[in-house]
Formats: C-alpha cells, sequence, structure tokens
C-alpha cells in the first residue's frame, strides 16, 4: 500500500467531510481516467502508428491530429457515462455536446489535448478541463449554461505529459498535484498546497512575434531583457514550451510569467488562447495557488463569455509581474 494519498482517496475524503458533492467526485475521477488512458496513448503513440494529423480540422479550422480525435473521444467516453455531466464542450467540437440522458447539471469544458503540434517531436503536451454547473439543469441545458465567467467555475484543472504525468487540480480551496504511477495506474497526491512564488525572474512568450507586440508588453519585455542593468535589476531567463500546460507547470512550481499578449499579427483576435478552455481553468488554477491572470486590462476570470471557443489575450503567473505588466497596459 503506497503511503501516499490516492486522487480516489482524496476525493472520497473531501466528499464525506461535505466538501465535495460526491457526483463531481466522480466527474473528476473520470477526467483522471480519461489523463491515464491519453497518457500510455502518447507514450506508445509512435510504435501504433497514431502520429500525425488526419484529414478533418476542429472548429477553429485548426488540423487535427490523431491524437487529438483519440483523447477527445476518451475524454467523451468517460464522462459521458457517469449522468452527471449533461453537456461537454470541447476544442474539438463544433458546438456544445449534450450527453443523453444525464441527470447531473455539471459542465465540462475541455482542451483534450494541448499543444498537440508537439506530440511528434516528444514534447510536453497537456489536458485542460473546467467544470461548470448548468443553470437550467440537464433537461433545459442550451449553449448559454457554458458562458459563465472564470469565477462561477466550481473545479478546473489540467493534466501534463511530459516525463511523468501530473494532474494539477483545484477546487477553490488550494491546488493539488496528483502524479500518476504507472506501475499502479493510480494518481498519487505529490504537492499538498502548490503556491507560487511571488517573485520570478523567468519569463515565458514567443518571441518570434516581437514586431507585433503592443508597446506595454513591448516595455516589460525589453526590461527583462535589459537585466541587472536595466529598471529590473536583475537578470531573467525566457522559456518557451509551446505547451500552455508546460509553461504553466513550470511556472506553478518555481514562478514565473506567461504572455500570449493580444498582437497585430491578426487585429481581429484579441489573443491566441481560448478563453473557456485554455484561460479560465489555467487562470483559476494560478489565483488559488497565489498568482494572477490577466488579459493586461482586465482580470481573466472576470470576463463575460459570448463564444464557447472566443479567444483572448494571456498573461498569467507571479504575481508581481503580472501586476508590472498590467500597471504598464494602464499607462499606455
Ligand atoms: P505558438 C498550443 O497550440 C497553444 O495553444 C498553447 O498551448 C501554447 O502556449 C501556444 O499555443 C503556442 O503558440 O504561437 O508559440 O505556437
Amino acid at each position: 500500500m503506497s503511503e501516499r494519498i490516492s486522487l480516489l482517496q482524496h476525493l472520497t475524503l473531501a466528499a464525506r467531510a461535505g466538501h465535495l458533492d460526491p457526483a463531481l467526485v466522480t466527474v473528476v475521477q473520470q477526467i483522471g481516467a480519461a489523463s491515464r488512458e491519453i497518457s500510455a496513448a502518447l507514450t506508445r503513440a509512435a510504435l501504433a502508428g497514431v502520429l500525425g494529423a488526419v484529414e478533418t480540422s476542429n472548429a477553429s479550422g485548426e488540423t487535427q491530429k490523431k491524437l487529438d480525435v483519440l483523447a477527445n473521444d476518451a475524454f467523451l467516453q468517460a464522462l459521458s457515462w457517469t449522468g452527471a455531466v449533461a453537456g461537454i464542450a470541447s476544442e474539438e467540437l463544433d458546438g456544445p455536446y449534450p450527453v443523453p440522458g444525464a441527470t447531473g447539471d455539471y459542465l465540462v469544458l475541455l482542451d483534450p489535448l494541448d499543444g498537440s503540434s508537439n506530440i511528434d517531436v516528444n514534447i510536453s503536451v497537456g489536458s485542460i478541463f473546467s467544470i461548470l454547473r448548468a443553470r437550467s439543469g440537464a433537461a433545459g441545458l442550451t449553449d448559454a449554461d457554458f458562458l459563465q465567467p472564470g469565477t462561477a467555475q466550481v473545479c478546473a484543472g489540467f493534466t501534463v505529459y511530459g516525463p511523468a504525468t501530473v494532474m494539477v487540480l483545484c477546487f477553490g480551496h488550494g491546488v493539488q498535484g496528483f502524479t500518476l504511477d504507472p506501475v499502479s495506474g493510480e494518481f498519487l497526491l505529490t504537492q499538498a498546497d502548490i503556491r507560487i512564488p511571488e517573485r520570478t525572474s523567468e519569463y515565458a512568450i514567443n518571441a518570434s512575434n516581437q514586431r507585433w507586440w503592443q508597446p506595454p508588453v513591448q516595455r516589460y519585455i525589453a526590461e527583462c531583457m535589459a537585466g541587472k542593468d536595466g529598471p529590473r535589476g536583475r537578470d531573467f531567463n525566457m522559456r518557451w514550451v509551446g505547451s500552455m500546460v508546460g509553461d504553466v507547470y513550470r511556472l506553478l512550481t518555481r514562478g514565473g510569467i506567461f504572455m500570449y499578449p493580444r498582437d497585430t499579427k491578426d487585429a481581429s483576435k484579441p489573443g491566441k488562447l481560448r478563453l473557456m478552455y485554455e484561460a479560465n481553468p489555467i487562470g483559476y488554477v494560478v489565483e488559488h495557488a497565489g498568482g494572477a491572470a490577466s488579459t493586461g486590462y482586465e482580470r481573466i476570470l472576470d470576463i463575460p463569455p459570448e463564444k464557447v471557443h472566443q479567444r483572448v489575450a494571456v498573461i498569467l503567473g507571479s504575481k508581481e509581474e503580472v501586476d508590472t505588466v498590467v500597471a504598464y497596459h494602464r499607462a499606455g
């Protein structure tokens, strides 16, 4: 018997203490089951011939990887039979999927496989999930039920498929990390209370977009690059994984600021990342770990959604740095 507490034990104890709805325990347990299946599929991808793309594209017209489709199917199957999930929205689905015969009112929003362009080059990818409650219950479910601000989430988190598979989970009271034991197949508690260091000297941004950044971002990154000779008075390091969950897991562990800001590369888009199933769940986790999550102009979790697939600018991580970038946006 492992001396570490498992995800199921952690969830069950919380439910027995009255802190968690048993139906929500089932939903999160099934997210774990899908994550376990995806982790195994990623490890065997090259051997099973499931690398590469399929002919189809997702709701945003992006070419799907075979594993994007596999991951999406894994979540739909794992969640649909529970009865607790009334509907599912996914980056891989055009519109929300009402679950037949559901009696519960949980809504799950997913990026089933974030950063999938990294799969073929064996770099970390992840699954991101956000859980809401339907306002009208399972029976009268409409698209509008999904359009709730990030502050309405009852649970959010992500699974990062890296050298280890780790599920990061938050119910609004602290952030925990559970590492998958490949031998037992159990997610075991390895980080009981994740806290982001307020101060950091590490930033994450795709620097190839520099010529399109707006002035506040130009100013902040120039200061980081100026290091100890500049106004920040210390040297900074830069990392960019190309998978949001990879960069976010790092900053949860050792601090950092992650930025995918609005830029003029495509002025019609407020940002690249998705509000409902990337920025909101990650922002929820980051805030409950003591960090901050902003567009530069407003708190991400306060944004009233208009569309399930809408995009947003994202600046999140160590609070001191996010506050600095927000101050530069306010200064213009
Ligand atoms: P770029 C992956 O496609 C993703 O949505 C995030 O996970 C990641 O942080 C970002 O886009 C990478 O974008 O422009 O660097 O390829």
